[in-house]
């Protein structure tokens, strides 16, 4: 996790000031490499508290092909709920106080922040409550558990992009092919967000299963935590999958950035010492299509307390 922290610090020494789609502003680099030995613990954060339960909600409703938030708010899972909402509310269907750039409002508005409050909960409470609705408003479009597992075939068919690497890393080890990819051009005007990992390989040498990931976009404080977790709980299941052990995790990232309102959180975190990685336990002899959350748990975890930061929406 040296290595995230030192990420910060150069960012914060040679970052460029960035405006960016949020309004917020940023500093940021372009191009950079972190790698993560899986052999060494699992790379948690340990300077501040990070929520796994609801990474392991996430990576289990990709690799399921699911794109519907409802199954994730039944985990208690608000990762992506905005996304949601916000169809719900650019719709004829809705009825409530206007909504427009909610999330900007909510940060600035503490009035507009209660209403907004009450209109997600009731959107929440109709996404669990009525199939129906959670299929109009609920689905994401697209996304990732989609472009992973059913791909759109132009001969109408789909193409099961994660189940094709896993039988490819099983049956030819050695291939350079064994790619999965989230960005499919033809649609990413109908996905809620347009994917932010587009592009994992995996690679198997001397018996361990490494994995490479590109993010074209990366929030350093907020985001990239959650990944490193993600793609490292995933190559661990894969390498469980395919019988080999667990190698390097790999991150790749394009634009690389700190939000300015994330500065002093990042100076905090930055003060504090790391502490040791915690250990993943997986169950064994499941395969990891079939696995739910209480299959994955994490051990010896005692990170330091959480650091609340604001989300650029
Ligand atoms: N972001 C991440 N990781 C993710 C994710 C989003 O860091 O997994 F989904 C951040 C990157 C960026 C913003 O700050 O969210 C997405 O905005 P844009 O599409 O403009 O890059």
């Amino acid at each position: 996790m040296k290595q995230y922290l030192a990420l910060c610090e150069h960012i914060l020494d040679q970052g460029a000031k960035k405006e960016d789609r949020t309004g917020t502003g940023t500093l940021s680099v372009f191009g950079h490499q972190m790698r993560f030995d899986l052999a060494e613990g699992f790379p948690l954060m340990t300077t501040k508290k990070t929520a796994f339960r609801l990474i392991v909600s996430e990576l289990l409703w990709f690799i399921k092909g699911d794109t519907n938030v409802q199954t994730l708010l039944k985990d208690n899972n608000h990762i992506w709920d905005e996304w949601a909402f916000a169809q719900w509310v650019e719709s004829d269907e809705y009825e409530g106080p206007d909504m427009n750039d909610f999330g900007r409002r909510a940060q600035r508005d503490p009035e507009f922040a209660e209403l907004y409050k009450q209109q997600m909960a009731l959107f929440q409470e109709k996404v669990l409550a009525d199939d129906e609705f959670a299929k109009k408003y609920g689905d994401l479009g697209p996304v990732y558990g989609k472009q992973w597992r059913s791909w759109a075939a132009t001969d109408g068919g789909q193409i099961d992009q994660l189940k094709n690497v896993v039988e490819s890393i099983k049956n030819n080890p050695d291939s350079r092919r064994h790619l999965v990819t989230a960005w499919n051009p033809e649609f990413i005007d109908d996905m809620a967000l347009p994917p932010c990992h587009i592009m994992f390989q995996f690679y198997v040498a001397e018996g361990k299963l490494s994995c490479q990931l590109y993010q074209r976009s990366a929030d350093v404080f907020l985001g990239v935590p959650f990944n490193i977790a993600s793609y490292a709980l995933l190559t661990h299941l894969v390498a469980q999958e395919c019988g080999l052990e667990p190698g390097e995790f790999i991150h790749t990232t394009g634009d690389t950035h700190l939000y300015v309102n994330h500065l002093e959180q990042v100076q905090e975190q930055l003060s504090r010492e790391p502490k040791a990685l915690p250990i993943l336990k997986l169950t064994e002899g499941k395969s990891m299509f079939d696995m739910d959350m209480e299959d994955i748990q994490i051990e010896g975890y005692d990170p330091h307390p959480r650091i609340k930061a604001p989300v650029a929406v």
